[in-house]
């Protein structure tokens, strides 16, 4: 039976996750920190920093993507980096703080001789004492087997939205082709990073269907991004107004509650929330953010901000 069919019982039902996401918020925060105490210390917050090695040009249509090739975002394509400036990049992000390093492609999947130069990235990266993380489109089971023997950590590949939501917002690839990368991620023992985006028009269904989705897969993913959506003028979803904070936090302290031992990134849309609200996310469950002045093509939360941030909540990096 290919492994697309073989049956997952989930341990989270949309139901389930719906009363979640209904309950008062100072009972849900509660449980969540609840949940959070139970298998991690609430003032640790592990710190990843992104840098796009292949910006633009990509041939899908995911509608938030100012990456997308059909979109006039204003952002250029460029080629895959050279293997120096992604080491110098990585040097810089251990210099400031950061305990991984995530290397995002615009790509639809890589091919073959790609694999080549992200494979001598992931070695360097490692050598400097980086964890590693990359987020390449879709992968087949022997490309997962390469990656795994350059030593990869993580991979990044986001379900995005319910299952049913997902076809409104990209029609280039399947929910189920998703799937099918993360059962080769899994398959080949590398971890898995997945999450999805708040904030694109998705109800409160969607959003419970989502996260009953990451908690009924057949291992935790072990790191969760719940990004809000960052609006970038020229794609489909540009026009969004924000999602609501308080709902957006709700989220967060689902996947908490859902997935006890993952780690949930507070991801994109960080720079738009105020202290208060970040402070929020991380009583809320959250345990991890991307650090540094950039995303992939939009702007983080400032490297300043988050010291003073971190120095008034009392909080630290992990490690
Ligand atoms: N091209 C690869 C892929 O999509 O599989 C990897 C890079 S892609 C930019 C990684 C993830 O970034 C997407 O799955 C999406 O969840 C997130 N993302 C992209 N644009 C975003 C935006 N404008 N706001 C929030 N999250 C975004
Ligand atoms: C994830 O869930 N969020 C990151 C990472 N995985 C690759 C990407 C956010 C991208 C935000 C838009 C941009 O900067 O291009
Ligand atoms: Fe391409 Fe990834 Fe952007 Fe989708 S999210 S358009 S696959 S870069």
């Amino acid at each position: 039976m290919p492994e697309s069919h073989v049956e997952v019982k989930p341990r989270w039902t949309r139901a389930a996750v719906a009363a979640l996401l209904a309950l008062p918020f100072p009972e849900l925060l509660f449980r969540a920190q609840s949940v959070h105490r139970a298998h991690f210390d609430p003032t640790q917050v592990q710190i990843s920093t992104l840098l796009s090695i292949k910006t633009g040009g990509c041939p899908e249509d995911c509608g938030y993507c100012p990456q997308a090739a059909g979109y006039e975002t204003g952002t250029p394509a460029s080629r895959l980096m050279a293997l120096e400036a992604v080491l110098a990049a990585a040097k810089a992000a251990k210099e400031s703080g950061a305990a991984r390093f995530c290397m995002g492609a615009a790509w639809r999947s890589p091919k073959d001789h790609d694999l080549d130069s992200v494979c001598a990235m992931i070695e360097g990266v490692k050598a400097l004492g980086l964890e590693t993380c990359v987020t390449l489109g879709m992968l087949s089971g022997p490309q997962t087997a390469r990656l795994k023997a350059a030593g990869l950590d993580y991979y990044n590949h986001n379900l995005d939205t319910s299952p049913e939501y997902y076809g409104k917002v990209i029609t280039t690839r399947t929910y189920q082709d998703r799937l099918d990368t993360l059962t080769h991620v899994r398959d080949a023992g590398i971890n898995v990073c997945c999450g999805g985006i708040i904030g694109m028009g998705e109800d409160i269904d969607d959003r419970a269907g989502l996260i009953a989705t990451l908690a009924s897969l057949p291992t935790l993913p072990q790191s969760v991004p719940i990004n809000a959506l960052v609006a970038v003028a020229g794609t489909p979803l540009g026009g969004s107004a924000p999602a609501d904070t308080i709902a957006f936090i709700r989220v967060i302290a689902a996947a908490r509650i859902t997935m006890p031992t993952s780690y949930v990134r507070l991801s994109a849309g960080r720079e738009g929330l105020s202290d208060e609200a970040q402070a929020l996310c991380f009583m809320a469950g959250a345990n991890s953010i991307f650090h540094g002045e950039r995303l992939l093509t939009t702007k983080n939360a400032t490297v300043s901000r988050d010291e003073a941030l971190f120095m008034k909540l009392g909080m630290r990096a992990e490690g």
